[in-house]
């Protein structure tokens, strides 16, 4: 018998500084990543400048949290993936748990936040919101990645 099965998504997710610090901390978050079937279509390390930072975080200018948001962001090296899953927008978030360090510890213990998180910055990910932010926030890591022309190769597929 054959099942439909629905197109591969595409998010981005980030391992923040204070993870990629700690090798044990960013290898469980790859681990995390690898456990729940995620194909990494691409995985790259870099360390922003802070302009980088303001651009990436630009629609959060103005709230209390954006200057240590932006300086904790370009304090040391990070780890950008491109992620693909059915659903992975909404796969990866729930992965990841709440924003908020001290409600995934009670709501979510289990998710990458909940277990691992140390403050609301300091809270080990990043995860793409929609699929217009997955398509900025993709190219903004990987230029070369055309994700337009990903998704048209994709072919529907039975199985
Ligand atoms: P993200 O963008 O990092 O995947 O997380 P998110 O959608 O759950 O959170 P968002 O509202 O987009 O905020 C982006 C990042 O800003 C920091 N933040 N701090 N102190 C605070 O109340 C606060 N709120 C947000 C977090 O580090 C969050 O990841
Ligand atoms: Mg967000």
């Amino acid at each position: 018998s054959f099942r439909w099965v629905r197109p591969l998504q595409l998010t981005l997710a980030l391992i923040k500084p204070e993870a990629v610090a700690h090798p044990v901390i960013s290898e469980a978050v790859h681990q995390k990543i690898l456990e729940n079937n995620f194909l990494i279509l691409r995985r790259k390390e870099l360390h922003w400048r802070s302009t980088d930072s303001q651009r990436f975080y630009c629609e959060h200018t103005g709230r209390f949290f954006y200057q240590r948001l932006v300086e904790f962001m370009s304090s040391g090296p990070m780890q950008a993936y491109i992620l693909a899953h059915e659903d992975a927008i909404q796969l990866w978030r729930n992965v990841m748990g709440p924003t908020k360090v001290f409600r995934a510890r009670i709501v979510a213990p289990g998710t990458v936040r909940g277990d691992l998180g140390l403050t609301d910055t300091r809270n080990t990910t990043h995860g793409s919101d929609s699929v217009e932010s997955a398509h900025r926030e993709i190219t903004f890591f990987f230029p070369e990645f055309n994700t337009s022309n990903w998704y048209e190769k994709q072919e529907p597929r039975y199985r």
